[in-house]
């Protein structure tokens, strides 16, 4: 099996009720899943567990009637309850392995990583897709260790055939760049959630992408 037939996804919409700016976060969802969205993650990070699990069986809807995938962050027993279609970790949260052997059902299990080093372990080889995180320095997350950086991209490329899902200050306009430099798949937030328009800046995105 090729990387793409494994993760054929290009545009990731990473979700967050705060990051939309007033609007409705379903109403961001479905918008941008219309203009070219593929998969979305929910994160999630001050939500007590009811509150992160309502909106999560909420968002499932959209994205079940939509046939995309839907990922929560961190939280595996969310995941497992609202029957996600996977989950997205940190180099500080759940291991990876540990998900493989909690969840067999999990479609696809993402792994941020911070340092090269991180490549050749078991945490890696066990999952589906790389989170890049961040490329650039980005005021929607700050407590980040390493800014890839294009060079960066192009190291990891070389050294796994993972798919690389990158995040971090992405937008139309530097988006080509990402994935000349090794990217499989870009994954947002303020480019859709703080857009004025999340159905066209999502258009826009995945037609640089499809370039
Ligand atoms: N992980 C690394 S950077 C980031 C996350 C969740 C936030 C990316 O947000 P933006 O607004 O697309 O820069
Ligand atoms: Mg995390």
């Amino acid at each position: 099996m090729n990387k793409q037939s494994r993760f054929p996804y290009k545009l990731y919409l990473v979700l967050s009720e705060a990051d939309c700016k007033g609007r409705h976060f379903l109403k961001v969802a479905e918008e941008s899943i219309i203009g070219g969205v593929d998969l979305i993650q929910l994160r999630e990070k001050n939500d007590d567990l009811e509150t992160f699990i309502r909106k999560a069986l909420q968002l499932k809807e959209i994205t079940d009637n939509y046939e995309i995938p839907l990922i929560i962050n961190d939280n595996l027993e969310i995941a497992k309850k609202v029957n996600a279609t996977g989950i997205h970790v940190g180099t500080h949260d759940i291991p990876p392995v540990a998900i493989r052997e909690l969840w067999c059902n999990a479609a696809y299990v993402g792994y941020s990583i911070e340092h090269l080093e991180q490549l050749d372990t078991e945490e890696t080889a066990v999952s589906d897709y790389l989170g890049i995180s961040p490329v650039f320095k980005t005021p929607t997350k700050t407590d980040t260790i390493t800014e890839w950086g294009l060079d960066g991209i192009r190291t990891i490329r070389k050294l796994t055939d993972k798919p690389l899902v990158a995040i971090g200050n992405l937008d139309v306009h530097n988006i080509k760049s990402v994935i000349d430099a090794g990217a499989d798949c870009i994954a947002v937030v303020s480019a859709i959630c703080g857009a004025p328009n999340p159905q066209k800046a999502a258009y826009q995105l995945k037609n640089e992408l499809l370039k």
